[in-house]
Order: C-alpha cells, then structure tokens, then sequence
C-alpha cells in the first residue's frame, strides 16, 4: 500500500471554490448532483484536474455546462481525471451511491431509520468526486430532496435557506453555509427524529438556535446534551472569547457510529452514547463523558473549523488543542484535582502505553498509510499535554493571547503546527524551536531523578537525567524542553521556598529542563528534604525516582498536589504488586496510607476513592519489561483481599455513612459519594460470600451507577444472586442498545475463565450484531482489553473467538477491525506461550486480504 509523507506535502495543483450539492435521497440508491467551481493553482497551469472518488456510479459530467464526451475523462477506482482543461471552469456531476449497503460508516449511511453523514477523515469522495484533503476550502450550498414520510426532517450545514413540498410525496430544504469549509466537515441528517430545543445569544449578539436530535423515543433523554451544549457555548467565550458563528446549532445522536462523535461544521453527529442520558440508563461516567465530548466537537468550532488543518499530519493541532480545551472546560466547571487524576490515569495506561509499543508514532507522524489509524491516544492525549505545557510555560494570559493572534491570522485557513508554535512564540518571546521536537519525537521521555545530601555541611543536589527509550521508526532520541515541576519538604511539612542554583531556567517550584542532564543544589540544609516531583503532571513524562516505601507515606499525607499524592499511592500498589519481595514495607505503607484516606471525612470521597482504587493489571503491566499475567493477577488480587481484610470495618462504616448521599440525585457530594462506596462495596463484598450488601444495593438503587456497580461486585464473587441479578437487569433494559451495551460489558468481562463460553453464546446469538460498532466496541473489545483471565486464557480460547470474527469485521468496517487489534500491542511482552500464539493468528490475519486500516495496523503489530 502506498505510504504518505509530510515531506511530501505539495499545495494542491486545483481548489474548489463554491460547492452547490443536490441530493435525491433514498436508503437503496441517492443521487448525488454536485456543481464545482474549480480553480488551478496559477503556479502550475498544466497540472491535471485530478478529483478524489470511491464507489460512486457515474450519471452524468457536464463542464462549463456542456456535456462532456468520454474522451475527456477518465473514472477509476480512486478518483476521476478531467483531460483538457488549464482554466477556470465549473464541474457538474451527477453519481448514485447506495447507503443501504455503506457498512463502513463513511460517507453516507443508513443508521436505523435516517440517513446520516461521516466525512472524516475521507468519507466524502464515498458521496461525490471531490479535492478530498483539507486544505481546500470551499463555500457550500446544499439542497436534500426526499420521501416526506420517511424522511420529515432534513439538516446540512449552515443556515436554513428555504424547504417547501414538491409531487409525489417529496419535499426538500436548502442550507447555505457561509464559511467555507473542507469537505471532511461536510454532514447532511435525514429521518424521523425528535429535538429539544433552547435559545442562546452569543456575547456579540447573535440569536442561535441550539437543537439535539434523536429517535422520538429517545428525546427525553437529550436533555443533559441540551444543557451541556449551551454550558460550553458560555464557557468558550468567557474563557477563550470564542463565540459561535451561525443561526443554528444542530447536533444528532446516532446509534451506528464509528468513533464517538464528530465536529461536522453547524451539524455535529454523535454516537447515541455521548449524548442520550438519565439517572437510569446512564452512568455518573457517563453524564461527565457527554458534557465532556459536546464540549470537545463544539470547541473545533473554532480550534479545527475556522482554523482547520493544511494535511493529516497535523492532526494533532486541532485535535491536542481540543482536547486540552475539554479538559480545562470539566476542570473549570467540576473539580480540577479530580479531572487531572482521570486524565492523568488515561494518558498513562493508553499513551504511555502506545508510545512503549510496536504502535508508537511522534504526535505528528511522518508517514502513514492510513490516517484513520492515527486518531490515537498519542495524537489527542499526549498532543493535548504538549499544549498543556505550552500553557505552563507561557502562563493563562500570554497564552490566551497566543491563542487569539493564532486564531485571528489563520481564521478560514489551513494551518500547521509551525503555525501555533509562530503565534506562541510571538506572544510569549520565548524560543520554542527545542520544544517543537515534542510533535516530532516518538516515545514517553523518562526523567532519572538522583540526590545527594551532605548532613556536614546540609548540601542537597537533585541530579535530573531525561532519556527517550528507542521507539520502531529507530530515530535517534533528542533532549526535549519540558517544564519540571518539585517541591522540597522539611522535617516539619513545610515546603522549601529556596530556589536552587541550576543552570536551568526557573521560577518558583519548576525548572526548564533543556539538556539532557540538569543540577538542582541547596546549600545549608538543616536535613535531607523530602521532595515532589511532576506537580499535575507538568510533562509526559515517566519519573524513575527510588522511593522509600515511608516517603511515599509520607508525601501522600503532606504534598498539597493532588495528583502527587494519587500518584503515591500508585507507587505503593505497584511496588507492592511488583516488588513484594523487594519492597516489603510498601504493603503495610500503603495499608496505612489508605486506612488514614478511608478515615478522613474531610477529604473529598472521590479523591479517596481514585487512591483506594487499584490500577488494573495493564496499568501494572506498563511497569514491567516482561509481562507475566498470571502473576500479576495473583498479586494484584492478594493485594485488593489485604486491603478488604485489613479496612473491613473501615470501609463498612464509610459504605454506610455514604449510602443517604450515594441514593441522592446528581449533585456532585452524590456522585462523589456513590464513587468511594462503590469501591467499598467491590473490596466489602470480596470477604462476604453471600454479598448480601451488594444484593441489597442492587435491589434499591436509583441509579444506573449503583446498580451497574452491584451487579459486578455481585458477579466478581459468583454470588449465589448474581444470576438472578443479571437476568433482572436484562429484562430491565431489555430495549435500550446502549444499556444492552452495559449489561454485555458486564458479562464479558466478568473476571473468570469461563467468561469465555459467555462470549461464544453472545456471538452465536441474537445480541451480536457485528454492523454497529458500538456492539462489536462492547462484546469484542471490553473482553480482549479488560478482561485479561478469560482472553488471555492459557488455551488460546479467548484469542480464537478474536480470531473468528476479525475477518468478517474488517469486511463490515475497517476502521472497527483495525481498532480491535491495537489490544494487542502488549504481545511481545507477554510469556512465550501466549506471544506465539498471538504471533501465529496475527501472521494468519495479516495473509487475508485486507482493508489497508487492518494490513496496517497488524504489519506494525508484528514489526
Ligand atoms: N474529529 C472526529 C474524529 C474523526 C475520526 C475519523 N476516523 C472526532 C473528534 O475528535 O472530535
Ligand atoms: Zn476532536
């Protein structure tokens, strides 16, 4: 398959200008007529007229109004070529494509009853032939003509513009959008869908009409997106003074979705999950990842739409900057502590992860060979850490400003990286040319922290080594400039306010780091200080730092960081887990440290509760060179029944004090307590066979939260009400897709071997349906990730079931395929036995025919 480079990147040889579409739109066959004003580029007059295309049946071509002759072009199986032409002209096709069997989900598709759009990356030349490639901007004018009874509602981007009825049952509605826009932003909804609506006026004065869509049935629960949408529309003006540009604001929940949800300009369309929602079917999770992921689509308005992208490469620039927006939106509106601790947990078991594994990538890759492959953790997480330490270095305002002068030059362009980091550097005079190699450099820097204490003369150095391990792609690692947090604590708790003499730059409490080794000295110490490193994660960085079990303690009482003190208390389990025999005193340390968090009603129970939570296996596993999963679930296991036995009553007496908060509504001290007395209720119900607490939770719960958390304590322990529970919770939500979801993610991931048997069932039965990816996300791929017992089960049961389905589904939808096998990038690290086995069904996968999305990502699984 063909490899492209952003060394290769050329302008294009023509642009389309004005884009005027006509659909005739019908589940079986929709014409698609589409009018281009086409231009070439002057500084290459002779280049051909070249135009992307798949699957599309030509009807007719006509240029400059003329019907063309065959001989004046060519169709193929990627695109069209118009011979003869060196001028500005106007292209008019007219194709049929088939929705109905569109089971890739790109372009345009049937999802139940409506007919939807998903452009992104290349959908668009699956509708009509087109520049398909982001740096081509062009104004749209959209008519959609369809059946009345079957299609009443009708959306495009842009303003309405008129609808009327035509014979026959048709009627049509036209939308202008005035800002031009690159085709992956293209999206059109037809079908029987209900809204809610609100009004909102944006700081300058305009009156927007904001709309959520669903299936009538659904619409109640559109509510929470309703509210969420109008919270981020504020948010971004208050806080990045972007407001929003039309009259209308539409967003659509679909349940056949490919990814979550997408940004299509005037007309976001999500997956159902990050958007329907009540106390009933959806989580306290759930309802903070929809307000989360409304907020994130509604902030590429302005970082990924008014300023959109020059090429694919650069994916990271509006995709790192959105993410970084959400993140400050949920920690502006929630708790900052908090969002930084899930965050933080996220990007280290998926990011950190992909950058130590065959998949590792720089945050703007330098080649691919399918750019859907690299919407990763490391273009949207790790690319939303680099802007975070933008931020740190440049300070609130003099990044905002930054922003501004980034926005207000490239408005209704295509920008680059080099692009951001000009108007970061202009802002701020600071030099960024080193900092700029954290988009291009692959692999999670480690920081080597050593010390030295004098008790003669009260000297203390902190030596810091930064080192990149070698990723595939074998480039040599360079020094990168990142802002290092610390803080140094004295006998007494108090912090250390003296600077250090360094030859690194500096203000209080963070260093810059530059080259690869940096000196920290204090003179006159009265004692060794304890210090602190990495305060809210101020790099992505890995801290190599040898803790004693009783600093670790120690810190996790005293630091004021929140995320430090979460962070020690992942030390102590890993420690305990990895290093038992090593570190005997991280057990009994973090029993201690957990048993005063459980005692502290003072604290937040949601940060107690992300402490008291044990990383799961891989998590762990992402600390060893090898990865031996039987003894890390035996540990990690042990640990969890030392925790339960030790805080018994502990965590009995917290269980109830929470429970009146825990039954109450959606406040946050409710959704804070239901956290901590979940996790006490998953360690209580380990040492009570009978799980009579869990049966009783389960019987009174108000909330999908609680009740879903019963139910998997119940089936951890094989309660003997565990059946019993499923079935009723089945029969509950029998009608519900996403709360189906919930319930199979519950059965196969339920941490016994046999899961194995459950998931065969499942498959065999009426519940797979390998077309929705949210289906084959929950069966397939909460069983290979998050279910290490049974898919990694010695006799290969787990891999075969994978195995079985992987080829049919790369026919159905390769981007779904290509992501089920990224759970298993850890394989080579695992024991012989199981890497063979892997190694041999991958070889097998990779001599099939494939998608390039599946060919790609298991060449690079096998290396
Ligand atoms: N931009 C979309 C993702 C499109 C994925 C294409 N395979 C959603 C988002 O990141 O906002
Ligand atoms: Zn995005």
């Amino acid at each position: 398959t063909p490899v492209i480079r952003l060394a290769d990147y050329a302008p294009p040889p023509w642009r389309v200008t004005h884009v005027d579409l006509v659909f005739d739109l019908d589940a079986e066959a929709t014409q698609v007529e589409a009018t281009l004003a086409l231009q070439p580029d002057p500084a290459r007059p002779a280049a051909p007229l070249r135009l992307d295309g798949e699957d599309l049946e030509l009807l007719d071509i006509a240029l400059d109004g003329q019907p063309l002759p065959p001989a004046r072009y060519r169709v193929d199986a990627t695109g069209l070529t118009v011979l003869g032409v060196d001028a500005p002209c106007l292209l008019r096709t007219r194709v049929r494509i088939r929705p109905q069997t569109n089971t890739r989900l790109e372009g345009l598709y049937v999802s139940g009853a409506s007919l939807m759009t998903q452009c992104e990356a290349e959908g668009f030349r699956r509708i009509t032939w087109f520049v398909d490639r982001p740096d081509v901007s062009a104004v749209y004018t959209v008519t959609l003509r369809a059946d009345r009874t079957k299609y009443p509602v009708l959306l495009s981007n842009g303003n309405p513009a008129g609808a009327g009825d035509l014979d026959d049952g048709h009627h049509w509605a036209r939308f202008v959008d005035p800002h031009p826009k690159p085709c992956y932003l293209f999206a059109l909804v037809a079908g029987t869908l209900g809204h809610l609506s609100a009004p909102f006026r944006t700081m300058d004065g305009r009156d927007v009409t904001v709309r959520v869509w669903a299936e009538p049935a659904d619409v109640p629960r559109c509510r929470h997106a309703l509210e969420s949408t109008l919270r981020a529309m504020r948010w971004d003006e208050k806080r990045f003074g972007r407001a929003y540009d039309l009259d209308v604001f539409d967003i659509v929940a679909a349940q056949d979705f490919t990814m979550g949800a997408m940004e299509n300009k005037g007309l976001n369309i999500f997956n159902a999950r990050f958007i329907l929602a009540d106390i009933d079917t959806a989580t306290d999770a759930d309802f903070e990842a929809i307000e989360s992921v409304i907020g994130h689509e509604y902030f590429h308005n302005w970082s990924g739409n008014r300023v959109t992208l020059r090429d694919w490469f650069q994916l990271s620039l509006k995709e790192g900057l959105t993410v970084f927006r959400d993140q400050e939106f949920t920690a502006d509106l929630h708790s900052r502590a908090m969002k930084r601790i899930d965050d933080v947990r996220l990007l280290k078991s998926r990011q950190f992860a992909e950058d130590a594994g065959p998949l590792a990538h720089p945050v703007r890759p330098a080649s691919y060979s399918e750019i859907n492959n690299f919407y990763t953790a490391t273009v949207y997480e790790k690319g939303a850490e680099i802007i975070r330490m933008l931020h740190t270095l440049l300070g609130e305002l003099t990044f905002r400003r930054a922003l501004d002068l980034y926005f207000a030059r490239h408005d209704g362009g295509a920008a680059t990286v080099e692009d951001l980091l000009d108007a970061m550097r202009e802002a701020s005079g600071r030099d960024l040319a080193q900092f700029a190699r954290w988009y291009d450099q692959a692999g999670t820097p480690q920081i080597a922290v050593t010390e030295a204490f004098d008790p003669a003369t009260g000297d203390y150095t902190l030596h810091l080594a930064q080192h990149t391990p070698a990723t595939p792609d074998g480039s040599e690692k360079q020094p990168l400039h990142l802002p290092f947090a610390f803080a140094l604590y004295d006998a007494d708790d108090r912090r250390i306010a003296t600077p250090p003499d360094t030859d690194a730059a500096q203000r209080p409490g963070l260093v810059e780091l530059t080259a690869a080794e940096h000196t920290l000295r204090w003179r006159g110490l009265a004692q060794r200080p304890l210090p602190a490193f990495l305060q809210g994660l101020s790099a992505p960085a890995r801290l190599r730092y040898d803790y004693a079990a009783s600093d670790l303690g120690r810190l996790l009482r005293i630091e004021s960081d929140a995320l430090v003190r979460w962070e020690c208390a992942q030390q102590l389990v890993a420690d305990a887990v990895l290093r038992g025999e090593a570190r005997p005193d991280a057990r009994p340390a973090l029993i201690a440290a957990l048993g005063a968090l459980l005692a502290d009603t003072t604290l937040d129970p949601a940060f107690v509760a992300e402490c008291v939570s044990v990383a799961d296996v891989w998590s762990l596993a992402d600390r060893c060179d090898r990865i031996d999963l039987d003894l890390l679930w035996r540990e990690r296991e042990a640990l969890l029944d030392d925790i339960a036995a030790a805080h018994a009553d502990l965590l009995a007496a917290r269980y109830d004090a929470l429970s009146p908060a825990a039954l109450g509504g959606l406040a946050p001290a409710c959704i804070a307590a239901r956290q901590l007395r979940n996790v006490a209720l998953s360690l209580l119900t380990r040492r009570d066979p009978s799980a009579r607490r869990a049966e009783a939770q389960f019987a009174q719960a108000n909330t999908l939260t609680d009740r879903l958390a019963a139910l998997a304590a119940l089936l951890r322990v094989d309660a003997p009400g565990a059946a019993a529970a499923l079935a009723a919770f089945r029969t509950r939500h029998a009608d519900d897709p996403l709360t189906t979801d919930k319930w199979l993610t519950l059965v196969v991931t339920r941490p016994q071997p046999d899961a194995v048997d459950a998931v065969r069932d499942i498959l065999a039965g009426p519940l797979w349906q390998p077309r929705n990816p949210n289906r084959v996300r929950t069966v397939l791929g909460h069983f290979a990730r998050n279910n290490p017992v049974a898919f990694h089960r010695r006799d290969g049961a787990g891999y075969a079931l994978l195995f079985d389905w992987l080829p049919e589904l790369d026919r159905i939808n390769p981007q779904v395929a290509a992501r089920q096998l990224t759970a298993l990038e850890p394989w080579r690290r695992l024991d012989a036995d199981r890497a063979a086995r892997i190694e041999a069904h991958l070889r097998a996968f990779a001599a099939l025919p494939l998608s390039r999305d599946s060919a790609d990502v298991a060449g690079r699984l096998l290396g």
